[in-house]
């Protein structure tokens, strides 16, 4: 331990502690607006300032490490001048379009502003204007408003291996780019929001998709139907001041009706469904010396890493759509059917905590014969912006519940939103089929939590099935890595775009304070797992509707309709 002293307390610190963390542990708050643990220690901003006796200038505490008899002040008033001129010089070069920002009340840098009491920006220096890049569409980027922290581009590259934007140039000059300075639409970027959810400020954001719908929803040609990811229900709340983890289901569907959707449907019932086609699919492959390990499908931000990083694993992905996906389809085809309603006039729109459903959405490998399944996705954040577009008081709704027949799902539906919970579903749904019975032991624990990699072996019969959940394209990256080098066989992989799975993805509900993401995360998973436990069906082949769905429009599992409708093929 080292022994050192913080605005006169004296305190230890593990050797190696940062003093910003040591700061941290006595609850002296630093002020940083670059800092992420373990994803970006830079010291880029130089909001951490802090003066050290003995030092010839200040010092940025978040790359600063303790040292034996240190003696540091936060708050001098040498460390108070130099932090308002950063923040100032910082304030100059932004565009302070605040009342227009699409992270107005919700932005590191305007909050930071307030606490420091400023109230005048006393530069006003030479600024570039920057073209915004809107040809993505899952992502706009506004480098007008970006602040040259470094977190998008440590995250992009260290987190989720991709690592397409960069600082570039010199000086006034100095911005986050692509290569050639390209749209993101233009380079390898897999759409998967991480950037935006650690951009202190507004630079990074969703396209925006709600116009879109309102437009769908003024029109009255048009049958307009939503659908909800498992992940949206335990952060939607949050938008609202509720605890992080409440389950609002009840309230997001009657919002939802509220809005003017004609029909309120659950992708939790496709995500059973998905279950039903994903692991019949797998124990045929099993059985027939199919292509192994089998890799989960759902997850568009992983499917296009798969395609621009590892393209020798594409046949390994199964040929399963993504939930979201399959329901837009049957909501054109067995729905259409059974209401009497032309196809061409319903209009699917997706909520969604992710920002690469938009991309997967227009992709032309997910359409039957000729109709888009899904016509436009809203992240949470941007229903929480139609909600309070509409002047709908969330909190004080009445609970309402999904439409038949596309609404009744189980438990093992409601935890896809979280790592691990796809495993678990299919774990439980090939078990019984494989042993021919109802199984009572259905909680897979080793593949629930937030470790990077996780890795179990599960005895079905005399088989024993390998499995291995990864979270973050980075380490799906080092997962497969393993595989390809014969250094680890599995039967099944699970692979979800975004750190924690869909509960953490990009276009979730914005955590102001970065340090509480990983418990964040845990609460909305454990708001899943909750629901989970708490429901009577908790196997995705027990669901009722999926059960009359096969009986009366699809026939077999992996069968002939089922592959025109709920499968596709990505190649190279
Ligand atoms: Fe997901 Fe999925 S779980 S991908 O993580 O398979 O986005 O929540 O909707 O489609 O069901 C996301 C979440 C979601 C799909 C399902
Ligand atoms: Fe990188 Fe994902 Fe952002 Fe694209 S969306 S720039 S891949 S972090």
């Amino acid at each position: 331990m080292v022994n050192l002293t913080i605005d006169g307390i004296k305190t230890q610190a593990p050797k190696g502690t940062t003093v910003l963390e040591a700061a941290r542990s006595l609850n002296i708050n630093i002020p940083t607006l670059c800092y992420l643990k373990d994803i970006n220690e830079v010291g880029a901003c130089r909001m951490c300032l802090v003066e050290v006796k003995g030092a010839r200038a200040l010092q940025a505490a978040c790359v600063l490490p303790v040292s034996e008899g240190m003696e540091v002040k936060t708050n001098s008033k040498a460390v108070r001048e130099a932090r308002t001129t950063v923040l100032k010089l910082i304030l100059a070069r932004h565009e302070r379009e605040c009342l227009t920002c699409s992270r107005n009340l919700k932005c590191e840098l305007q909050k930071l502003a307030e606490d420091m009491g400023i109230d005048t920006v006393d530069y006003e220096g030479e600024k570039i204007h920057y073209k915004v890049d809107m040809a993505s569409p899952s992502i706009v980027r506004d480098q007008n408003k970006c602040i040259l922290c470094g977190r998008c581009i440590s995250v992009c590259k260290n987190v989720q291996g991709a690592g397409v934007i960069n600082f570039a140039r010199r000086g006034i000059k100095t911005t986050v780019t692509t290569s050639y300075d390209r749209s993101l639409s233009d380079v390898a970027c897999i759409t998967c929001g991480q950037c935006i959810k650690v951009c202190p400020v507004g630079a990074l954001r969703e396209k925006d998709d709600r116009d879109r719908v309102w437009e769908a929803l003024d029109n009255d040609e048009l049958y307009v139907i939503a659908q909800t990811a498992p992940a949206v229900r335990v952060a939607l709340g949050e938008e609202f001041g509720l605890p992080v983890g409440t389950n609002v289901e009840g309230k997001m569907v009657a919002a939802l009706r509220r809005l003017g959707f004609d029909k309120v449907f659950d992708t939790d019932f496709a995500a059973d469904l998905t279950i039903i086609e994903e692991g019949t699919e797998l124990i045929n492959r099993i059985k027939n010396g199919g292509k192994l390990p089998m890799i989960t499908s759902c997850s568009p931000g992983w499917i296009k890493y798969c395609e621009h990083y590892y393209s020798d694993f594409l046949d390994n992905l199964s040929t399963c759509k993504s939930p979201h996906q399959m329901l837009g389809a049957l909501a054109k085809s067995y729905y259409a059917e059974k209401m009497n309603i032309d196809p061409k006039k319903i209009f699917v729109v997706s909520v969604m905590p992710c920002t690469a459903k938009k991309f997967e959405s227009g992709r032309d490998e997910l359409t039957v014969d000729g109709l888009r399944d899904v016509d436009a996705v809203l992240t949470t954040r941007e229903l929480a912006k139609m909600i309070k577009e509409a002047g709908i008081d969330f909190k004080s709704l009445e609970d309402d519940k999904f439409d038949r027949v596309m609404g009744e799902s189980t438990g093992a539906a409601v935890i896809f939103g979280t790592t691990g919970g796809v495993m678990e579903a299919a774990l439980r749904t090939v078990a019984d089929l494989l042993e021919g019975k109802d199984l009572d032991n259905i909680d897979y624990t080793p593949v629930r939590g937030l470790e990077g990699i996780k890795e179990a072996t599960v005895k079905i019969g005399d088989l024993d099935v390998k499995v291995a959940v990864a979270h973050g394209t980075g380490n799906a990256g080092k997962l497969l890595e393993r595989v390809r080098n014969g250094e680890a066989d599995y039967h099944f992989i699970e692979v979800m775009g975004c750190p924690g799975g869909c509960i953490n993805g990009g276009g979730q509900p914005i955590i102001i304070d970065k340090e509480k993401t990983e418990e964040v995360c845990r609460l909305r998973a454990q708001g899943l797992y909750d629901i989970d436990k708490g429901m009577v069906l908790r196997k995705s082949h027990k669901n009722p509707e999926i059960k009359a769905l096969y009986d009366d429009y699809l026939g077999e599992a992996n069968g002939h309709k089922a592959h025109h409708l709920l499968h596709t093929h990505y190649v190279k």
